[in-house]
């Protein structure tokens, strides 16, 4: 025992030192971390507390209606100014119309998807507490899925395991090191995503990992349009794919190993099912196109010989095959995923240490992590009477189209008529695509209530803005999966303004709605962490895992977790013995055919893998209008949206605009400088960013990273500009297929200029027009 006081973020464990005499809190790296992010330094700051949310404050025209002064206009979200009101006004006014919706519409018309990362922490999660909510009064639709994972989630479950396992069981870095020979990455292994776990990270370990296996003389071959999102330390091969043609790539291996007989078929045989279909394919008996190194080249822009070589090599060693999902994040991105589970199969190495697949290392801390597996604390739910959701990203088209039908894992369901929209730990208009026509969909319901820190774009586009606390303002408790640690999160400082925590926010709420003890089962804050953490002793004892008694935890400052002596390896047990572990499957074994897939008869995602053209792609006829692919990965500054506003993420900006990253002969072409304020556009929207002159991205593609907080010219749905460089004004909101119905951000082409004149002036983190008590 140190003595010292631990907050965690998604992105790390920090030691804080508390606020005193009305100070802020100070925050330095966790003393054991050897790779601290700095995106947490900043979260006590007075840049970052600027931008709080101080009162409850609610849109003039709402608040005017509710008072039965005017008429309620939804179209003017965004542009009027708030008032703000005291907590009992503001309480009332959201219970009386959650009351009325409820009564007049039934719970089935309040949408609480409410998707988002929120903040680490066990039990102040806003995603739990906002569903426990509104499970206590009576239910909610929800979402599935997510928009990381969506068709990855949907699909692998069919193939051969829950995504959430297959993540959970990478084999390990050290291991690794040991018997792995050549690491083929799709999508690199970026350290800057790996600065992120949910609910938080003590140990960041990629950095070294990287180093270490490079360090053994593993050879790493980066297949990705961008170059630098690996780093080993060392020199590694890159091959610059044309993006979202992955599959086509794997598909081109394939054909090779079959027509050089390289394939393992024995492990074919005794692991898989359907092989043949897919063969029959890749030879080209199905469609009269046989997908060989040739054919693969001309899609993929990779070399036939290169392809060639590729595979016999993959083949020839002991070769772990990596993939980001972003790849899944695209249309289409279920066939990525397929296809490597079908090229891994082919090489017969699933199951060895060393060799196989993973899903992804690097997009989390987690993949490759030996520390101890077992479940943290969770707050329950509950469950109300409402059965109804829809697939995550489809927010707009529900919003848009109440009682249309979609399809979703062979189902055909309809979309329900919302009136009530609650949002509380996530950010819709950082998150989701085309982000003028969620504008339009946001006028559709009657009310929208949010619970925010921070005044972001979605906060702004509310009618009712409740202020929520930050981690450093409450008590909680920190575990991840596979981390070398637990502690107790203490409290660092006072709540900001009159902020107050999602749990009392909803206990008040309950409590008028006639729910309170359902909600709070009469628990306070403190009480609560005790609950969990004694119902969680028992579960980490299952787990071979000895926790200490609740008050010997809070009076210490960390619980250390050991690390495994046994390696992990992803699959062993299923190698070792078949018939004794089988997988969860139809068949218990891996599904290159899936015959429940085939079935549901989706054109888009058929049996097995296939290379189908994106709606946009470079070797689309469209990219003749718009030739740049634009890929919009995680930003290394932040999570998300969350600490845009931070200095850390501020200083990377240029001329105050996110950093879009192009090839100088691109660049040049176009009379483009390093610095200067470009404009990116499409049919869908336009926005402003500045130039980063770098061949570390492949020609004619852009990397604009998501994030900058949602700042257009005005918040009237239709072509306008976004002055900041949120790259989801350009995204289509197009689902990956009927299948997952999941997010396909990364398909996505667009052109790009030099700005001409002066730029206007960046608003995002401007405060909205604040007023006083009346309206
Ligand atoms: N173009 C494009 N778009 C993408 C992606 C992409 O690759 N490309 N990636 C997608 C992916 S993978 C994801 S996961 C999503 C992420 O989308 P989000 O999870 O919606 O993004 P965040 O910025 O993390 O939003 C979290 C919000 O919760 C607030 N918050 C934090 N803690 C609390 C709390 O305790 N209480 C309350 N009430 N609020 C809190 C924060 O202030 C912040 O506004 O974005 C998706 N969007
Ligand atoms: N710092 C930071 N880390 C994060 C997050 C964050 O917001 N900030 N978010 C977290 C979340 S919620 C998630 S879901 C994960 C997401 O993890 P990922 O989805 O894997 O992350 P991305 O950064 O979108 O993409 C990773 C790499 O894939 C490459 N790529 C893009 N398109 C293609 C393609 O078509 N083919 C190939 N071969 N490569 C391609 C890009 O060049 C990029 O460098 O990251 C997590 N980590
Ligand atoms: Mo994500």
């Amino acid at each position: 025992m140190t003595g010292r006081t631990y907050t965690a973020a998604h992105w790390g464990l920090y030691e804080v030192t508390p606020a005193r005499n009305g100070g802020r809190p100070t925050l330095r790296p966790f003393h054991d971390d050897p790779d601290p992010s700095e995106i947490g330094l900043h979260m006590g700051s007075r840049e970052v507390a600027r931008n709080r949310v101080l009162r409850p404050a609610v849109r003039e025209g709402w608040l005017r209606h509710a008072r039965g002064l005017t008429r309620e206009d939804t179209r003017a979200r965004g542009d009027e100014r708030f008032v703000e009101v005291g907590w009992d006004e503001a309480l009332g006014l959201a219970s009386r119309e959650l009351a009325r919706v409820r009564s007049a519409h039934g719970n089935g018309a309040i949408f609480g998807g409410s998707y988002g990362w929120s903040s680490a922490g066990r039990f102040h999660h806003a995603q739990s507490q906002v569903h426990r909510f509104l499970n206590a009064i009576g239910g909610y639709v929800r979402h599935m899925d997510s928009y990381s994972l969506a068709a990855a989630r949907t699909l692998m479950p069919y193939l051969v395991m829950p995504m959430d396992e297959l993540m959970a069981d990478h084999t390990d870095w050290k291991t690794l090191r040991e018997h792995c020979q050549l690491f083929v990455t799709f999508g690199g292994v970026p350290r800057k995503n790996a600065q992120i776990a949910v609910g938080g990270t003590a140990r960041h370990l990629v950095k070294d990992s990287l180093r270490e296996l490079a360090g053994h003389g593993v050879r790493f071959i980066n297949i990705s349009p961008v170059r630098s999102d690996i780093d080993t330390g060392r020199d590694f091969e890159w091959m610059p794919i044309r993006p979202n043609t992955d599959t086509a790539l794997i598909l081109g291996i394939a054909h090779t190993l079959l027509a050089e007989d390289r394939h393992d078929k024995r492990f074919i045989q005794r692991y898989c099912v359907g092989f043949e279909k897919f063969e029959q394919y890749v030879l080209g008996r199905e469609d009269g196109v046989a997908k060989t190194a040739a054919w693969a080249s001309g899609i993929t822009g990779i070399g036939e010989k290169d392809i060639i070589a590729l595979a016999r090599d993959m083949a020839g060693a002991r070769c772990m095959i990596n993939m980001a999902w972003s790849l899944q994040r695209a249309h289409h991105g279920e066939q990525p995923y397929w296809a490597l589970l079908s090229l891994a199969a082919m090489l017969g190495q699933i199951g060895t240490p060393g060799g196989g697949f993973g899903v992804c290392y690097g997009a989390e801390n987690l993949m490759g992590s030996r520390y101890r597996k077992f479940r943290g604390p969770t707050l329950s739910q509950g469950r109300g009477s409402v059965d109804d959701f829809i697939p995550v990203a489809r927010i707009a088209d529900m919003l848009l189209h109440p009682g249309d039908t979609y399809t979703y894992c062979g189902q055909t369901r309809s979309y329900p008529d919302i009136r009530l929209v609650y949002w509380a730990g996530g950010n819709p208009f950082h998150h989701h695509q085309d982000l003028n026509r969620l504008l339009r969909a946001w006028r559709k319901p009657e009310t929208i209530i949010v619970n925010e820190q921070y005044w972001t774009p979605t906060a702004k586009l509310a009618d009712i803005v409740f202020p929520a606390t930050t981690s450093l303002e409450r008590n909680d408790i920190f575990y991840a999966q596979r981390e070398p640690y637990v502690a107790p999160m203490k409290r660092a400082m006072a709540p900001e303004g009159e902020s107050r925590d999602d749990y009392a926010i909803f206990s008040e709420l309950a409590a008028r709605l006639g729910a309170g003890e359902t909600f709070t089962e009469g628990r306070d804050e403190m009480q609560w962490l005790e609950h969990l953490y004694d119902e969680w002793i028992g579960k980490a004892r299952d787990a071979g895992v000895r926790l200490p008694s609740f008050q010997a935890f809070w009076s210490r400052d960390l619980v250390e977790i050991e690390q495994l002596d046994e390696p992990v390896v992803l699959l062993s047990d299923f190698r070792e013995n078949p018939e004794a572990h089988p997988l969860k499957t139809a068949s218990g074994k891996i599904e290159i055919f899936c015959e429940r897939i085939a079935g549901y008869g989706h054109d888009d995602c058929p049996g097995h893998a296939v290379w189908i053209e994106p709606h946009e792609w470079l070797g689309s006829g469209k990219a003749r209008i718009h030739p740049f692919h634009l890929i919009t990965d995680q930003p290394a500054r932040r999570l998300h949206s969350q600490l845009d506003h931070s200095p850390h993420s501020i200083e990377a900006k240029i001329q105050g605009r996110e950093p879009v990253w192009i090839h100088p002969e691109d660049a040049r072409e176009r009379g483009i400088r390093d610095g200067d304020v470009v404009r990116l556009y499409n049919a869908r929207g336009s926005c402003l960013a500045g130039a980063l002159l770098t061949a570390d991205v492949r020609r004619n593609v852009l990397k604009l990273s998501t994030g900058a907080w949602f700042d257009p010219e005005n918040w009237a749905p239709g072509n306008n500009m976004d002055k900041h460089g949120n790259p989801n004004v350009l995204t289509a909101d197009v689902p990956a297929s009927s299948f997952s119905q999941g997010c396909s951000a990364q398909t996505c082409l667009v052109d790009i200029e030099r700005y001409a004149g002066a730029p206007p002036r960046v608003t995002a983190h401007d405060l909205p027009f604040l007023s006083r008590g009346e309206p």
